[in-house]
């Protein structure tokens, strides 16, 4: 049986997403797309044999041929679609964040606890990554001690001159470091400060590099470095130093060419390029998972526990002062 997917928001992730759905994966297919701009839909909708186009999210959810809900609008508008297709009982995958507000994840985590089962999978994709699960199983297997810092450095080689706000560098960008921290040293953040660079004239008037310090409850550290106008590629790099050890992420560059007394390799373009095979492997567990009427890998709970830190990490970098994360108590759905 192949899972009949309907997909709201075809910008360039959820062309991307309907490329992997259509040409990639087995067991799947794209039956409806919409977006608020119709003309993308119908553009995306020519990328597949069989997708109808849809004025709004509403009638796509509701489609008798739609059996699970693909999210790729901007992270905005992502809880008008999630709350419906919960209340249809429809699987859902939601590219991060979540939500952009707490009370807004909040909100999604209540209806998804209300249908009493995880139907949410939220796109932390870097959790599928082959080089990020490799760094975990290190930790987890205790080889190299207990950890105490993770570094993590995110840059991007440019953004959207007029659409990318330095907020967003914190709520779109560092939210994929602060998934990763909290999974990898296994605990919530406690505390973040953000501290801005002198910043990169290629940005104009960006906020730009970042870098932010996190105390995690255990005490161990998490430091990022956020660039998005590195200009020389996409560079995405992790280091955890341990009470016995260290291990880093590799490079991802396939092969090293060394010439005229010099070597180099490939820089990835863009996210796409670095992790394609990231995005692959949590769209085919999402689509095994949805088949069975679930869900799995990153959770609501993880949606909210991320924006609660990109909340706060907006707050110390407007006023220079460290910000204090609280939580809500996690409900029993999404384990301890
Ligand atoms: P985009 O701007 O290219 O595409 C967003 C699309 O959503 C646009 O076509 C827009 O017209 C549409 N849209 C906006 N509001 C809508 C609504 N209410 N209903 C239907 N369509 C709506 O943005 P992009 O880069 O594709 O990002 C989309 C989402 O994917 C964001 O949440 C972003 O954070 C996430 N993303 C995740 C990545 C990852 O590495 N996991 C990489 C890039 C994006
Ligand atoms: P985009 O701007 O290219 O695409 C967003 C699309 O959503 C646009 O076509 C827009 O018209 C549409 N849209 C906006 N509001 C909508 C609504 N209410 N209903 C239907 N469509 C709507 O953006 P993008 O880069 O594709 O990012 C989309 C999402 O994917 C964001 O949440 C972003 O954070 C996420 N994203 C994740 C990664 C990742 O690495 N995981 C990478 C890129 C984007
Ligand atoms: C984008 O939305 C992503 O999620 C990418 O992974 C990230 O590197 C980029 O900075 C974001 O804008």
């Amino acid at each position: 049986m192949s899972l009949r997917i309907g997909v709201i928001g075809t910008g360039m992730i959820g062309q991307d997403h309907i490329r992997r759905i259509t040409h990639v994966l087995p067991n799947c297919e794209v039956t409806a797309v919409t977006d608020v701009d119709r003309a993308r839909a119908e553009s995306a909708a020519a990328m597949t044999p069989n997708a109808a186009v849809y004025d709004a999210a509403a009638p796509l959810i509701a489609a008798d041929n739609v059996d699970a809900v693909l999210i790729a609008s901007w992270g905005p508008a992502h809880e008008e679609a999630i709350l419906p297709a919960l209340d249809a009982g429809k699987p859902i995958f939601c590219e991060k964040p979540l939500a952009t507000t707490q009370d807004a994840c909040l909100r999604i985590i209540d209806a998804e606890v209300a249908t009493g089962r995880r139907l949410i999978q939220v796109g932390f994709m870097r959790r599928y990554d082959a080089a990020y699960k490799a760094l975990k199983a290190t930790v987890d297997s205790g080889e190299i001690g207990a950890p105490l810092l993770f570094h993590s450095v995110h840059r991007n080689a440019s953004v959207p001159k007029g659409l990318y706000t330095s907020d967003m560098a914190v709520s779109d960008t560092m939210v994929h470091d602060i998934d990763v921290s909290r999974w990898l040293l296994d605990d919530e953040v406690a505390r973040v400060r953000v501290t801005a660079a002198k910043p990169n004239s290629l940005g104009e008037d960006l906020r730009d590099p970042i870098f932010a310090v996190m105390e995690m409850r255990g005490g161990a550290l998490a430091t990022v470095e956020v660039s998005v106008n590195i200009g020389y590629g996409y560079d995405i790099r992790g280091e955890i130093s341990a009470e016995k050890g260290a291990a880093s992420l590799g490079e991802s560059n396939p092969i090293l060419v060394k010439t005229s007394e010099k070597f180099s390799g490939r820089v990835p373009a863009d996210w796409r390029e670095r992790f394609i095979a990231a995005y692959d492997a949590e769209i085919a567990e999402w689509v095994i998972a949805a088949s069975k009427g679930g869900a799995t890998g990153p959770s609501a709970w993880d949606g909210y526990a991320i924006t609660a830190v990109s909340d706060a990490a907006l707050k110390a970098a407007n006023t220079g002062e460290a910000a204090d994360v609280t939580l809500v108590d996690r409900p029993a759905l999404y384990g301890n």
